[in-house]
């Protein structure tokens, strides 16, 4: 029987594009997505689908038996401002989403990649080229969730010997699908308005310098750690993986570049201390010696790519 790959949480801002990429390179039928709504009108016909919450871990495990399931891509996660918003089930997804399929994976023998996040290193980090391995005492549940879910991976590596990957994600940025409930999705809707109406009103202040990354390197890094060797794989909490920092200020800048009369305004809310406790620039050296990693994309040729895109329409 053919191995299938599993990606669960399809829906979402990486799901919708990481589906559509492993379906081009391994094939449309080999590629099953997942999500607890319906099929995202990107995937629909695209390839197999089915509609299940990642909690109902018999459903996930009948799927992955079913379909001889060898990879697993664990996309199903609450984003930093809405865990604030609901903490005890952004805990529940977050947590017990995480723990039902290591367990799978266990049983199974699937590999599996999970996503952690800049958000478990917090106020007490030091924030400048912040190492692979420093003080992680994140402040929110989301930093929470995704520290304790770095340790369980690693547990689960040592312990059961699953072949566990993952990545500290920056914040995303992409043309195709937006983000929801985070605190760098500003870097997206500034696309959107910018073409929309020439002006923006950012959620966090104009000197607010955050590592981004552009997603089609994201996509790369994340199938990349997946397709190296087990052996170069030699951290199993979560990767440390950049490719730019700036801030509102500088990326309203580039965009002017295209839309000479975009303005930018600021309102911080809440957002901004989520984004104030979070590090500014990321020391990802661990990844490009270990298994290779490299980012093509900085702020200008980020900042083409997506004003180029979003002018045209999203083909199907
Ligand atoms: C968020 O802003 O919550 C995410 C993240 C950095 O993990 N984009």
């Amino acid at each position: 029987m053919k191995e299938s790959i599993l990606v669960i949480g399809s829906n979402g801002q990486i799901g919708t594009e990481l589906v559509t990429e492993l379906r081009r390179q391994y094939g449309e039928s080999n590629v099953i997505a997942t999500d607890i709504k319906e099929a995202h009108p990107l995937l629909l016909g695209t390839g197999p689908f089915y509609q299940v919450d990642v909690l109902d871990t018999h459903a996930v495990a009948d799927i992955v038996r079913k379909n001889n399931v060898k990879q697993i891509y664990l996309l199903a996660a609450l984003l930093s401002a809405t865990c604030e918003q609901k903490v005890k089930s952004a805990w529940r997804l977050n947590m017990d989403g995480l723990l039902g399929i290591l367990d799978i994976a266990r049983e199974e023998g699937v590999k599996l990649f999970w996503p952690s996040s800049i958000a478990v290193f917090g106020p007490t980090t030091p924030r400048v080229n912040t190492p692979q391995f420093t003080i992680t005492e994140p402040n929110t549940v989301y930093g929470i969730s995704k520290l304790a879910g770095e340790r369980w991976c690693e547990y689960y590596h040592q312990k059961f010997g699953v072949d566990v990957r993952s990545l500290r994600y920056p914040g995303l940025i992409g043309w195709k699908s937006e983000p929801g409930g985070g605190t760098t999705d500003y870097a997206v809707h500034i696309f959107h308005e910018a073409i929309r109406s020439h002006k923006y009103v950012s959620f966090l202040s104009a000197d607010t310098l955050l590592p981004m990354m552009y997603m089609p390197d994201a996509l790369r890094a994340t199938i990349g750690i997946m397709d190296v060797d087990a052996e170069r794989v030699k951290i199993r909490s979560s990767y440390n993986v950049a490719a730019m920092s700036f801030t509102p200020r500088e990326i309203a800048a580039e965009i002017s570049k295209h839309i000479p009369d975009f303005s930018i305004s600021y309102h911080p809310d809440s957002r901004q201390q989520i984004a104030d406790s979070w590090p500014q620039s990321f020391d990802d050296s661990s990844a490009r010696t270990d298994w290779g990693w490299k980012h093509e994309f900085d702020l200008v040729k980020m900042t083409d790519d997506m004003l180029l895109h979003l002018h045209q329409p999203i083909a199907g």
